[in-house]
């Protein structure tokens, strides 16, 4: 497996997770790799929270500052939670062990744009980075590195951290040398020019991560998988707001607002964005081309179909199968896919000038189309907004989709007032349930409101929320976005207390 590190310097340097993890101490901040469960370390942090069970049982506690690019895997921020070992934690989570401790406020979270992490960590705004620790493929004579099925913050956490500790997989293919582009143009403001990416596909950067050498202090070496988790079959809700969207992008080519080619498509997490992609397969748009961050099962289908020309993301997010597929053939996938630090998936300036369609899962949103992605019934955190407002506010056009109702139907995810604001009205242009979907382009909040009453919410809350606003037309404070304060959370604090937002 030592093939894998043709510098003999860094060879000297291979040893065990448990070595690895004895050089990280209490109160350090590490900047680890992962994305979606993709490029995580794997062994490392299992080593090191065995440490801090035993420190913790010896009560001497232990705890890391941890930042990554988005979701890692349970070797990661599960086996460290459990530990009670993460004090602060950046920039998103969907780690379940995780969410709990944060809910339970156990753990500081700071839940933040992607796009933004590297930018701030130059900056200085998130304090000094003692340990990078980055899994990668492969590390050439040179002892640059080559990147693994994530790319994330890797540089940025390479060149900040005073020493590095590397994972190397040989269970990531080694074709994927070559599939990168990691830009190393960014700069800090005055210093900022243009970046130099007009097309999804163009390359930009280099195909390998720079490294200093000397600040290597440990190779540990692993030929574990990454998370990799299966996909549901697409349901009925799925598929019903995937032909809605379908229609809708018909209906833009039709208007001559967009080209027979769409434009780049940007895809959330998650099964309803995988069957929207999924839906595309069977669609007539084809030579698509795809600017998102991550790359799911959807994609993959698009790719060997022919439908999807191209796709640029950060990270990969599939299921077993879909990663066995594409590593068995990573030579030719190869030159259909480009991974990108996520300060240039992300991009706003990028995805302002490409025009990217951006398609983002929610929670709720209200009738005047603030959307609310990360807080469930306002105060509990579900995973982050990771990517969604960068997309959402710089695409051509944002849009939310969501079953209309959660919770068995318990909970209407078309709501009076969000409880919680990620994604203000303003940068809401579509929204779209299993009921239908709402163009809100071009319209006030008082026809906005209507329109999604009437085409998005559920039958059984459409009444309550008609009547909701009719009564807000004659009995709120203004009439540019009418509301009745204490009604409109009330539907929240009904389902806290009687577990039905119904009455
Ligand atoms: O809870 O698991 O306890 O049952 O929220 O909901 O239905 O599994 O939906 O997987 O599509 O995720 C917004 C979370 C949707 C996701 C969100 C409950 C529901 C369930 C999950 P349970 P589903 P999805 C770029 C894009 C932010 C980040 C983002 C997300 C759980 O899309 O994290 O967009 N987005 N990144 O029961 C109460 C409601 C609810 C509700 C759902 N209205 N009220 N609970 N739930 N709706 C990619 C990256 O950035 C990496």
């Amino acid at each position: 497996m030592s093939s894998r590190i043709a510098n003999a310097a860094l060879r000297s340097k291979i040893t065990t997770a448990e070595q690895a993890a004895a050089m990280i101490q209490p109160g350090d901040t590490v900047g680890m790799s992962g994305f979606t469960g993709s490029g995580y370390p794997k062994e490392v942090p299992l080593a090191l929270a065995a440490r801090m069970e035993a420190a913790h049982a010896a009560g001497d506690p232990f705890r890391v500052r941890v930042w990554t690019g988005a979701s890692t895997g349970p070797e990661l921020d599960a086996a460290l939670a459990k530990a009670d070992g993460i004090e602060f934690r950046l920039p998103y989570n969907s780690d379940p062990v995780a969410r709990d401790k944060i809910n339970r406020g156990e753990m500081e979270y700071f839940d933040m744009h992607l796009s933004q992490v590297a930018p701030m960590a130059w900056q200085g705004f998130l304090g000094p980075l003692d340990v990078a620790l980055v899994e990668v493929t492969g590390i050439h004579a040179d002892g640059s590195l080559i990147p693994s099925s994530s790319v994330g913050n890797n540089k940025t956490w390479l060149d900040r951290a005073d020493k590095i500790i590397l994972e190397v997989n040989s269970w990531q293919s080694p074709e994927l040398e070559g599939m990168h582009d990691i830009y190393y143009g960014t700069r800090l403001p005055p210093h900022r020019m243009p970046i130099p990416l007009i097309k999804p596909d163009d390359r930009i950067g280099q195909p390998s991560l720079q490294c200093d050498p000397d600040k290597v202090v440990a190779i540990v070496q692993t030929d574990k998988p990454d998370r990799n988790l299966p996909f549901d079959k697409p349901g009925e809700n799925a598929l019903k707001i995937a032909s809605h969207l379908l229609e809708f992008f018909a209906h833009e080519v039709k208007m001559g607002r967009m080209p027979d080619n769409l434009l780049p498509l940007q895809s959330g997490v998650g099964n309803i964005a995988n069957a929207v992609l999924t839906g595309l397969v069977n669609s007539p748009f084809e030579n698509l081309t795809s600017y998102t961050e991550v790359i799911q099962d959807g994609m993959i289908d698009l790719l060997d179909c022919g439908k999807l020309r191209m796709a640029s993301a950060t990270s990969f997010s599939l299921s077993p199968d879909a990663a066995a597929r594409l590593n068995a053939d990573m030579s030719t996938y190869r030159h259909k896919m480009i991974l990108r630090p996520q300060e240039i998936s992300n991009h706003p300036e990028l995805i302002r000038r490409l025009g990217c369609i951006a398609m983002n899962g929610m929670i709720e949103a209200d009738i005047y189309g603030a959307v609310n992605s990360t807080h469930v019934m306002g105060s509990r955190i579900q995973n982050g907004i990771g990517g969604s407002g960068d997309f959402a506010r710089n695409a051509y056009v944002s849009i939310f989709m969501t079953p209309s109702t959660a919770k068995g139907g318990k909970i209407s995810a078309i709501v009076p007032k969000v409880s919680h604001v990620d994604h203000i009205s303003q940068d809401v242009q579509v929204i779209v349930t299993e009921q239908g979907l709402a163009d809100l382009r071009g319209l006030s909040p008082k026809q906005r409101a209507i329109k999604i009453i009437e085409n998005c919410a559920h039958p059984d809350f459409r009444p309550m929320l008609a009547d909701y606003y009719a009564r807000a037309l004659t009995g709120s404070y203004g009439l540019q976005s009418p509301t009745l304060l204490t009604e409109a959370f009330s539907w929240h604090q009904r389902f806290i207390e009687t577990g039905s937002m119904q009455p």
